[in-house]
């Protein structure tokens, strides 16, 4: 308890003393004339600080003037889509209610700072409320506040609007994962088919469902190239984990959520080509694109629209980024004509295939195609040892004579060709390749001659026009070391004996 009371007077005595020495330094520094010198540096700092003020506000306004035609939206950098000018214009309007706020603070700022300067004999006043003050600044940010969220609202319904199902548009499809962009196209149907995440393999990255035959001609391009004046839907999705798909020129920019399929429909107004031009008349684009190499392309040359992706979704992020080609709807046309079908390129055929025991229409005409070419040849070729062909989809199952159910495509195309020639007669020669023994080789090419050559008669075809004849693995077209070369030896031919 005394001990407490101790303390207690103790540091009371303590402040006292601390009090009284700060009262002497400041009789000892008015006697010594610092108080003038305090003055005059407070008045020297407050100048300072207006002078970084001007410094300040200058460059600010200098750099954004003198950098303005790298900024989007501005110089050669106006959007390229139908939608962008509204954004653009969002923006510049956000500018200048902020720019104005900027230069109006920041003038105040330092002025206040020099103006209210720390003076000994200055007191500061009393205002405890002022209702006119307070209704001035909630009432002018409240209104700047409301005209900017109106407008963008506005903007917003509209530039997210989607597509009506009558009007024509295009729709492909964006699918982010780590680390680049795979898109697909609808084909010539023009109809992207279904997908299913459960269906993503190593053969099949985007899980197309191949039961939907909307899939068969979608294709897959490594770039992005669309016609100009089209209305573009694009269909966003992720395959792990969130992207974001951006293309800065367009003023697009979707997040890709995996498991929440998101859209962005947008019409690209200018080609690369007229981007490029538009580029060309600012000098800042005229200079070489590699400074390294002075003589190469200039920049405006080497600009290509890009999609990026705008999330930071891993340590490969950066690679995701993809060229972007806008072309006119000719050109746009000729591109897509060239694309292969991902069915058709990687999937016909495989394991993934559930088609393998039916052909498509139009493989049915190419291969009729292929053989009335490779008939007409045999026809026309100058010595009876050319006059031959091999019935390039006519197969049996293994070690037996009973046709593949696809084989009778093939042999009605023969059976068609020799109702139209009546005067083509032919032996049917059957081959196999080394493996198992001479003679059992030599019986199974007679067996498969004899049921090939039985076709053609049932189909209607004269008995006396077709002979067949078993060569076995007597005469080898192609190595018997591989599979493939094997698979060849294995073959059915025609030899023109009368045409
Ligand atoms: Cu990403």
């Amino acid at each position: 308890m005394t001990t407490g009371l101790i303390i207690i007077v103790a540091f009371l005595l303590l402040a006292i003393v601390v009090v009284q020495i700060s009262r002497i330094n400041e009789i000892a520094k008015q006697l010594r004339g610092e108080v003038e010198a305090e003055r005059r540096s407070n008045d020297r700092q407050g100048k300072y600080l207006f002078g970084f003020m001007v410094v300040f506000l200058l460059a600010t306004v200098y750099s954004a003037w003198h950098y303005k035609n790298y900024f989007l939206g501005y110089g050669p950098h106006t959007a390229a889509s139908e939608h962008g000018p509204s954004i653009d214009k969002l923006f510049l309007i956000t500018l200048v209610i902020t720019g104005i706020v900027f230069i109006i603070t920041h003038i105040a700022l330092f002025y206040f700072a020099y103006k209210y300067k720390h003076r000994p004999e200055g007191r500061a006043s009393f205002m405890p409320h002022d209702n006119k003050l307070e209704i001035i600044w909630t009432a002018i940010p409240a209104f700047a506040m409301f005209a900017l969220v109106i407008n963008g609202l506005v903007v917003w319904n509209k530039v997210m609007a989607d597509v009506d199902p009558d009007e024509e548009y295009m729709e492909i499809e964006a699918m982010g994962y780590q680390f680049a962009w795979a898109l697909r196209y609808p084909g010539p149907d023009g109809k992207l088919g279904s997908r299913n995440y459960k269906l993503i393999n190593g053969v099949n990255p985007m899980g197309q469902d191949w039961q939907d035959l909307k899939n068969l001609d979608d294709f897959q391009p490594g770039e992005l190239v669309l016609p100009k004046g089209k209305k573009i839907r694009v269909r966003i999705t992720a395959r792990d984990v969130l992207h974001d798909f951006y293309l800065p020129q367009f003023r697009v920019k979707m997040d890709a959520v995996p498991g929440l399929p998101t859209y962005f429909v947008f019409t690209p107004t200018k080609t690369t080509e007229e981007y490029r031009e538009e580029l060309s008349k600012y000098p800042e684009y005229q200079v070489p694109y590699d400074p390294a190499d002075p003589t190469g392309p200039k920049k405006w040359e080497a600009f290509e629209y890009e999609l990026a992706c705008a999330e930071l979704c891993g340590s490969g992020h950066y690679s995701m980024k993809k060229i972007v080609k806008i072309v006119e709807q000719d050109e746009y046309d000729a591109w897509a004509r060239q694309q292969k079908s991902f069915y058709f390129s990687s999937i016909r055929g495989t394991d993934e295939d559930p088609y393998t025991d039916q052909l498509f229409d139009f493989e049915i005409q190419a291969r009729k195609a292929e053989f009335d070419d490779a008939l007409n040849a045999a026809i026309a070729a100058p010595t009876p040892d050319e006059r031959i062909l091999s019935l390039k989809y006519v197969f049996f199952e293994t070690g037996s004579a009973t046709l593949t159910p696809l084989s009778k495509y093939e042999l009605d195309n023969l059976v068609a060709a020799m109702k139209e020639r009546e005067s083509l007669n032919i032996e049917v020669g059957g081959h196999t390749d080394n493996t198992g023994n001479t003679e059992s080789n030599q019986a199974l090419s007679q067996q498969r001659a004899d049921v090939v050559s039985q076709y053609l008669t049932n189909a209607g075809i004269d008995a006396s026009r077709v002979t067949a004849v078993g060569y076995g693995q007597e005469k080898p077209r192609d190595t018997n070391d591989t599979d493939e070369g094997r698979a060849n030896n294995r073959r059915t031919e025609i030899k023109i004996t009368n045409s």
